[in-house]
């Protein structure tokens, strides 16, 4: 049970915070932010941060107290549970599936996009480098400013080759990022977001990696001005939708939706499904790194535990399916390459 408001704690250049942010004023949810650490907050009130600390951190209550925690997917369903009304998850099961598949290829690659290219570029990472400790606190004196600075591009530009960003991939990432700003143009054309005249979780998923990409950092936003203008415009709306009233007939059903959706899925398919499935193979085998072919490059990355839960979960829930509505999700998905992913048992 969150409070009322909902307290949660975050930074204006975290991806996730601004996912959970537009999701909560699109459900007229009341919230107050803290632009703080949440190992701050969680001290002053006596709590145990959430292992790992990640932002956004949500203040969650029930008898025994309050306590942290984190996760964006996991808590905008549990933000359903607490208030019913403007809900971002479609009423139709198979329509659900398609919004969960975007809202996790949003988390988990689209925000490979972010991290390329907020630290791999030379103009990019100097930005981050200076902006991020002074959105923590602006009074820092210089020399305070250029420490954390050093502190965090060095930290953040050494983690690049865990998300599998280097010199090899850089092309992979940024061709990948094209097509997906193509892919989303197309869609944009045809309606307002990606299910329908409504947002999903998927949305506000996209909405997240992209308000960084065209917010903040300078090549990504140049990349995707020149690309999808209508990405760029969508992008400045789906901050604030408190004002869109919805209904049921605004989401479109699966069997009427744009080809436009197909080719999005097709992304999905043609780099994010590979590098789920040598990821969990890799948690499986008990190994910490993995490699295997993306798009004709070799991509290697450390192992991420988290990420092949999240592909138990996407099977879990297609699992969940009754046969038509499994059949109706297969015929939207045929040649994507995401049946991949998806296994029927
Ligand atoms: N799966 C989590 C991911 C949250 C996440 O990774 N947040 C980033 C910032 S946007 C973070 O806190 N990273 C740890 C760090 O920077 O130390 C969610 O959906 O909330």
């Amino acid at each position: 049970m969150f409070s009322d408001p909902v307290q949660l704690i975050g930074a204006t250049a975290s991806p996730y915070t601004q996912k959970m942010l537009a999701l909560l004023r699109y459900r007229r949810i009341p919230y107050t932010v803290a632009w703080a650490e949440p190992g701050d907050v969680c001290k002053n009130l006596g709590i145990e941060p959430p292992k790992p600390a990640l932002l956004p951190t949500f203040i969650a209550e029930n008898e025994s107290g309050f306590s942290a925690v984190c996760d964006s997917t996991p808590i905008i369903r549990a933000l359903e549970e607490q208030q019913s009304s403007r809900s971002v998850l479609p009423s139709d099961p198979a329509l659900a599936f398609i919004d969960y598949l975007i809202e996790d290829f949003a988390d988990e690659w689209c925000t490979k996009y972010m991290f390329h290219y907020r630290w791999h570029f030379a103009a990019d990472a100097d930005k981050a480098g200076t902006i991020l400790p002074l959105l923590r606190d602006t009074t820092i004196s210089e020399e305070d400013l250029a420490a954390f600075k050093q502190y965090f591009t060095e930290r953040q530009v050494g983690r690049l080759f865990v998300v599998g960003s280097n010199d090899v991939t850089a092309s992979v990432i940024d061709a990948s990022y094209r097509r997906f700003l193509k892919a989303m143009d197309e869609h944009l054309s045809q309606q307002a977001f990606m299910l329908g005249q409504r947002p999903a979780a998927g949305d506000f998923g996209i909405h997240g990696q992209l308000s960084q990409l065209v917010g903040f950092d300078p090549t990504p936003r140049a990349i995707t001005h020149e690309v999808s203008s209508r990405t760029v415009a969508w992008v400045d709306r789906m901050y604030d939708l408190s004002g869109i009233e919805a209904s049921d007939a605004d989401w479109v059903p699966i069997e009427e939706q744009p080809h436009s959706l197909g080719e999005l899925l097709s992304e999905v398919g043609r780099v994010y499904a590979p590098a789920q499935l040598a990821n969990a193979k890799a948690v499986a085998n008990g190994e910490r790194e993995w490699q295997c072919e993306i798009d004709g490059a070799t991509w290697a990355q450390r192992t991420f535990p988290y990420q092949a839960k999240c592909l138990r979960w996407t099977n879990e829930l297609y699992q969940s399916l009754s046969r038509d509505d499994a059949a109706r999700v297969d015929r939207l998905l045929e040649g994507t390459g995401v049946e991949s992913m998806l296994s029927g048992d």
